[in-house]
């Protein structure tokens, strides 16, 4: 678990225009090499810096922007996150695919519309911290992000946030919000993951069975899940008080993937299928039929109050079993 840390190494990135920002200088301070862990920093579609990973276990890329989990591999396995052939890699756009993180709110802003969906933390540069070659040859890499000219407004007040990826045998990610005002601040998020499915009408989506959700097809209308979940239309809901172990069983790739999660009592499910899909222009050619969105969030009624001075910790865990 990592811990509230103001001495982020800030690098005086240029924040709006990535063609400033110094891969020599990141490469420098952050780069690995110890052994078979290596870490270094080049630059990806659209010039957005991109942090290329490889240890024993696994391989994995990290966008800068957003902090963005692009793609992890472990040892012997398919990719395990989907990442649109389509995504658009422009400065301040969100990237589709990967595990993008919504924050400081889900969906749309509760009171002022014109606030991106989401939140920002998706579409803004996120700074390093540091990079760790971890004793058990995992690999760990700690962000944080500031308050920018085109975000100042929307940040919840004296508040700082981190991001913790460790890549080994398992994904694992912590989003740490803290509070240091002197009011209570309100946070919805999610760690809005696209995962890499072999044929989605073939999948099933396990430990949600018994579970409210509401359905935001039908006006968030709620509704309570019998069995697995299968995916043959378009499929866009917040299962609510659910903190259970879910499994993707993909028969399709023969694999079931994993998802354990902290701090997080809502779990979102979304498939767009065909219709939704071509209305939004960059998921790709047929890109619904091999993605599923399983989103440890808090979102809904799951928000998080913050007391001055307190923190919160969402905490994800994703691993492959072959079936
Ligand atoms: O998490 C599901 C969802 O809220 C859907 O309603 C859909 O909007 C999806 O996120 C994608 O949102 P985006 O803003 O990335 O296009």
């Amino acid at each position: 678990m990592i811990t509230a840390r103001n001495d982020s190494l800030y690098l005086g990135l240029n924040k709006n225009n990535y063609k400033h920002i110094s891969m020599e200088l990141l490469n420098e301070k952050f780069a690995l090499k110890t052994g078979k862990n290596h870490l270094c920093f080049t630059k990806g579609k659209g010039g957005i810096p991109i942090i290329d990973i490889k240890n024993k276990y696994a391989t994995a890329i990290i966008s800068l922007q957003g902090a963005h989990v692009l793609s992890w591999i472990p040892e012997g396995e398919e990719e395990v996150i989907w990442l649109s052939e389509d995504a658009s890699f422009k400065s301040g756009k969100s990237i589709r695919g990967g595990i993008p993180i919504c924050w400081p709110w889900f969906g749309g802003h509760k009171t002022i519309k014109h606030f991106p969906a989401h939140g920002f933390a998706r579409t803004t540069l996120w700074e390093m911290i540091c990079t760790e070659a971890l004793d058990d040859g995992r690999t760990r890499v700690t962000f944080t992000t500031q308050p920018q000219a085109d975000n100042d407004d929307m940040w919840p007040p004296e508040t700082t946030v981190q991001y913790q990826v460790t890549i080994g045998k398992k994904l694992e990610m912590e989003l740490v919000t803290h509070n240091n005002g002197s009011e209570p601040i309100i946070i919805g998020q999610a760690l809005h993951s696209y995962f890499n499915v072999g044929d989605v009408s073939k999948v099933l989506l396990h430990g949600l069975d018994d579970t409210d959700y509401l359905d935001k097809l039908e006006n968030f209308r709620l509704k309570v899940q019998h069995g697995p979940v299968y995916i043959n239309e378009e499929v866009d809901r917040i299962y609510v008080d659910t903190v259970r172990e879910c499994v993707i069983e993909d028969k399709t790739l023969k694999r079931n993937i994993i998802i354990n999660k902290c701090g997080s009592r809502s779990t979102v499910v979304w498939n767009p299928w065909i219709e939704t899909a071509n209305k939004m222009g960059d998921l790709g050619e047929e890109g619904y039929k091999k993605m599923l969105c399983v989103e440890s969030s808090n979102a809904a009624e799951d928000v998080v109050t913050i007391e001055p001075g307190k923190g919160h910790h969402l905490w994800v865990q994703y691993q492959i079993q072959k079936n």
